[in-house]
């Protein structure tokens, strides 16, 4: 799926801003529909942004059900005759909208894109309204899953299995854009490299008309090869790659043939990435991840979407020396993917499959299924499908995407997780062969886990030294490596420890360094560190988390989960200077 650009042929403009806005905690708006007029009794919610901080009230925080935006909307008199096209990229969780009195589109699973064709109901020069009620609920059918249970006095309560708060909204930017009515639909890029020389295989979309050219032009505009089909490979010799720490691109332009051609400009970037063995290769060469899981989490605004934040957290990557992340538990907003693939930080891309695991959870009461595999059904596996699918349209051109992770710690140790999941990485294969996929497994020994060999990365979340054998680091140190020796022996895949790490208040110091000191999260990084560099198969060192995160309520999370390395608001705890001096100055780049 295209993100809208503005090229010769397209027009943008980004409805972000103050949107009227309305809590429906008795579900009134559908039956009584609102769409048709002004939202009633409506506040004003910024868009981006997660609604759940911004009015102050404990009711906002907790809300479990629908909210409704609205807003006008003045679609320029030039857009005459022109294709229109509402796009959301991201509403959590699930969406309808009107364009007027009309529903133009609805969609569920909250943090990949979706498009409503408008056309049909514009009137160029007219002043429309756009209504969209958004619903937060997790249910044991969504991606991610989650309960809702409805209290004695009424009221609803959201129970879910992941950790991390349950934000929502409208958290990234709302577009209303154009095209000619035939248009470039989807380009498709995969790349290959041999030496110094590159292979670009491309397939172009266009809805209802064909391609006349496909140039493939390097950064300073140097055309590197040209094209008149839709489909086919372009080589490129000599070519300057996209590599770690050097996010060079090129750019592929489309243009359709026509009295009124489209225009689409392609970034790309000439890489490839492959496992051999025990290696990562990027390009050929052993690839070694530093850097963290992250989350889309800040202050007020949840996990809306802030180029603020998002250029300020790539610097602190930088000053810390981590080349790469993963996006857990849910793909990202595109800005994020572009400015990774521009400044070359390496991305493992996850879809928000959390959750599929009762037995880490703590929110289970009596009555509730046994095990995550009889609570959820086909509508699950389809939900998780196309989740699948979703974030691999929407993010499969980009080169700093290296790996799919389709499921963070669901529950691999049940029988039903091979029937389950066989499926879906056969999808996620299918979707994008140029790609491993890979899932994060939640501390289960080779032995007890019976899916890994269905992957070709074996990712691992461990928590030694914190959830198992809680301030024992020898203990820790010694049964870590144990049993990443037998993942060694077991699969001779390379390995990432996608997870690590203990909770540290920012300022609570101590020369015993007992649990919850910035002292004891060092020493604990520490310790995974000694073993990572006696184990050639580890690939990979993910600390859990880049920063401090909103979580839900709970007796062991202390204002949120303070794991991160850097706190809500950015500043560095202790472990932030010892992983910069782990970090910098090996191979990752100035
Ligand atoms: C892991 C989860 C992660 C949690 C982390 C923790 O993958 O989302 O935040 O544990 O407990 O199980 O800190």
């Amino acid at each position: 799926m295209l993100r809208p650009q503005d090229t010769s042929s397209r027009e943008r403009v980004r409805l972000d801003g103050l949107w009227a806005f309305a809590f429906d905690p008795a579900d009134r708006g559908r039956a009584e529909e609102w769409w048709r007029g002004e939202l009633p009794g409506a506040v004003e919610m910024p868009v981006p942004a997660s609604y759940n901080d911004v009015p102050a009230t404990r009711e906002a925080h907790d809300h479990v059900g629908d909210v409704w935006y609205q807003r006008h909307v003045r679609v320029p008199a030039r857009w005459d005759g022109r294709r229109v096209v509402l796009r959301f990229d991201a509403a959590a969780h699930r969406a309808v909208v009107w364009w007027n009195d009309v529903e133009v589109g609805r969609h569920e699973g909250g943090y990949t894109p979706f498009e409503c064709d408008v056309t049909a109901h514009v009137r160029s020069g007219e002043t429309a309204r756009v209504t969209v009620v958004v619903d937060n609920r997790l249910h044991l059918t969504s991606i991610p899953p989650g309960i809702v249970d409805v209290l004695p006095d009424g009221r609803r309560r959201q129970r879910y299995f992941h950790d991390f708060f349950n934000y929502a909204g409208l958290h990234r930017t709302v577009w209303l854009y154009t095209t000619p009515h035939e248009y470039v639909e989807d380009i498709t890029v995969t790349t290959e490299v041999t030496g110094a020389d590159a292979r670009v295989r491309y397939r172009v979309d266009v809805a209802g008309g064909r391609v006349a050219e496909v140039v493939l032009r390097d950064a300073d505009g140097t055309e590197r090869a040209r094209a008149a089909a839709a489909e086919g490979t372009l080589e490129v010799a000599d070519a300057k790659l996209w590599r770690p720490g050097h996010g060079h691109l090129h750019h592929l332009e489309v243009r359709t043939a026509g009295a009124d051609p489209d225009e689409y400009a392609l970034p790309v970037g000439l890489r490839d990435v492959r496992v051999d063995g025990d290696r990562f290769l990027i390009n050929g060469e052993p690839f070694r991840f530093r850097g963290f899981g992250k989350h889309e989490d800040g202050a007020v605004r949840g996990k809306g979407h802030d180029d603020v934040l998002m250029v300020h957290d790539f610097a602190l990557l930088r000053w810390i020396g981590a080349n790469s992340f993963r996006t857990s538990h849910y793909p990202y907003a595109e800005e994020v993917l572009e400015y990774a693939d521009r400044h070359g930080v390496v991305i493992i891309d996850e879809t928000p499959a959390v959750g599929l695991n009762f037995e880490i959870a703590h929110t289970l009461v009596p009555g509730d299924p046994e095990h995550i595999f009889a609570a959820v059904d086909d509508t699950t596996r389809a939900a998780h499908l196309r989740a699948i699918r979703e974030l691999v349209a929407r993010d499969k051109n980009h080169p700093s995407v290296v790996m799919w992770s389709i499921a963070n710690e669901p529950d691999s140790a049940r029988p039903e997780a091979r029937p389950y999941f066989e499926p879906l990485v056969a999808a996620a294969r299918a979707a994008d062969p140029s790609r491993p996929v890979c899932f994060a497994q939640v501390q289960l020994p080779p032995d007890r886990d019976v899916i890994s060999d269905l992957f070709d990365v074996i990712c691992l979340n461990r928590y030694n030294g914190w959830y198992v054998d809680t301030g024992d680091l020898a203990t820790a140190e010694r049964e870590l490596e144990a049993e990443l020796r037998e993942w060694v022996r077991g699969h001779g895949k390379p390995i990432i420890v996608t997870e690590y790490g203990a909770d540290a208040v920012a300022g609570v110091r101590s020369v015993t360094a007992g649990t919850w000191t910035e002292d004891y999260q060092v020493e604990l990084l520490e310790t995974f560190h000694r073993v990572f560099d006696r184990i050639d198969s580890v690939v990979g060192e993910h600390v859990w988390n880049f920063a401090d995160f909103a979580t839900g309520y709970g007796v062991n999370r202390v204002d949120g989960n303070k794991k991160g390395v850097f706190t809500r608001d950015r500043r560095p705890k202790s472990a932030a200077f010892a992983l910069r001096r782990r970090w910098r100055g090996t191979d990752f780049p100035e």
